[in-house]
């Protein structure tokens, strides 16, 4: 008797311990996800040249936006909603949008405000002024430095990022790419240099490359998180430049770290400003799409909007920001779940505790017609939804309505509009107690369909 007691709790404390030990955000991952709708904006000579990649042969001449407005980029993009903007302060060209001291190859050799100017600075005090976090993308690949594919090209690279890293103010991301061409010469990046780096200047900023370490890719530039989409991987083996998209797009439940997931995609084709691509630009239901794929799918949404050759955001772009952020709100606006504060406070640090298979019924306070539902959990404490349902009482019985697999820091669902009085949630498999932030219930926008 005894002995099977002291097993019994001896199984209990480990499961407790089992379930405890999965990997949790740092302080800067929890602050980075709810941000949602993030910003990236591609600017370089490539903007002139109408390329999008430059092979670093580009003269500084041709850089000259001559109405180059950073608060109407910033503007558009807080009257969107949006609370970051990443600029690439470096593309693959090498070209720098700031006056390096390591480089001639910059904005100071370009006729724009003769050499005096500084995008990088226009852009983060834009972003101070309207309220949104900063971030920058400084290419490892330079096709332009000389050093680029000797040791010494790593102090090059550190030099620049110190630069980035103590003269702009407060940095809330650092983005890492790893695109390399096929026919680039050889160079071993001193990727853990570069990180040190970024924690010692600036250590409230996350690290995105394929391989985190604070934020990973999502595995392609279509906007589709996976529909199975874990914060966590094993990041053993993978590195900027090299990892499965397939593992990086689903993440992996028995993963160590916690690195969840970007989705990086432009609003038009291409990442940098073409005029050719004017009409190509996403409509804000098409922006819409892209929200439920990315952040109703524990993602989140670093959404590209390339400045044109004048040094601004073309019309087209600024209509479809609006348009999309006026249809969330509308489909968003009002929950039709009452008497649930805890789950309808947008707080995801009051939670209800669910175990596997114990069902939440939700009261819809009379008959109301819907079509979207929102869940989330409380990331603090871990991500632990495998899979679950929802059923709505049809007047006689529970009819399932839908079921899903992951929720992370938030799932959205989409389904043809039902008309009940009451909901039912339950989680099927779980790693764990499911700490439920929120449930939300709502009618979309007709502009959605
Ligand atoms: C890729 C780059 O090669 C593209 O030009 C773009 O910057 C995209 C966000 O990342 O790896």
């Amino acid at each position: 008797m005894r002995i099977s007691f002291r097993l019994t709790r001896l199984a209990v404390m480990l499961a407790t311990t089992l379930t405890y030990a999965q990997p949790k955000p740092a302080p800067r991952q929890l602050a980075w996800q709810p941000l949602e709708t993030t910003a990236f904006l591609h600017f370089t000579v490539n903007t002139y040249t109408d390329k999008e990649w430059g092979d670093g042969t580009e003269s500084p001449s041709i850089f000259n936006p001559t109405k180059l407005d950073a608060r109407q980029w910033i503007k558009a993009l807080k009257d969107a909603g949006f609370k970051m903007a990443i600029i690439t302060a470096k593309h693959h060209d090498g070209f720098c949008l700031w006056p390096s001291k390591m480089t001639e190859h910059s904005v100071k050799n370009s006729p724009w405000k003769n050499g005096k100017g500084d995008v990088v600075r226009e852009v983060a005090d834009a972003c101070r002024e309207f309220g949104l976090k900063f971030g920058v993308y400084l290419s490892p690949w330079d096709r332009h430095e000389p050093r680029y594919g000797t040791a010494s090209y790593n102090d090059y690279y550190k030099s620049q990022l110190r630069e980035l890293l103590t003269n702009y103010g407060p940095i809330s991301e650092v983005w890492f790419d790893g695109a390399k061409g096929e026919n680039a010469k050889d160079m071993t990046y001193d990727f853990a240099g570069y990180w040190a780096m970024v924690r010692e200047l600036q250590p409230n900023a996350v690290m995105f490359s394929d391989a985190g370490p604070d934020v990973r890719w999502v595995g392609n530039e279509a906007g589709n998180a996976g529909e199975t989409c874990w914060s966590t991987i094993n990041t053993d083996g993978l590195a900027p430049g090299k990892a499965d998209s397939k593992y990086l797009n689903r993440g992996d439940p028995a993963g160590k770290q916690w690195v969840p997931a970007e989705t990086d995609v432009s609003i038009r084709p291409g990442w940098f400003y073409h005029s050719s691509e004017d009409t190509k630009v996403r409509s804000g239901k098409n922006l819409v799409n892209l929200y439920y794929q990315s952040v109703g799918r524990n993602s989140l949404l670093l959404l590209n909007v390339p400045p044109n050759r004048e040094g601004l955001f073309a019309d087209s772009d600024v209509a479809s920001l609006k348009e999309f952020r006026s249809i969330l709100d509308e489909t968003f606006k009002n929950n039709l779940i009452t008497k649930q504060p805890k789950l309808t406070d947008k707080q995801l640090g009051t939670f209800t505790t669910l175990s596997a298979n114990q069902p939440l019924t939700v009261e819809l306070g009379g008959e109301k017609t819907f079509d979207r539902i929102s869940i989330q959990e409380n990331i603090a404490n871990g991500q632990h939804v495998a899979s679950g349902r929802v059923e709505y009482w049809d007047g006689a019985g529970w009819k399932t309505l839908q079921t899903f697999t992951t929720v992370g820091y938030k799932r959205l669902l989409s389904f043809p509009v039902v008309s009940s009085n009451r909901l039912r949630l339950t989680f099927t498999n779980t790693s764990g107690p499911v700490q439920l932030a929120e449930i939300g219930v709502f009618k979309a926008s007709s502009r959605e369909e």
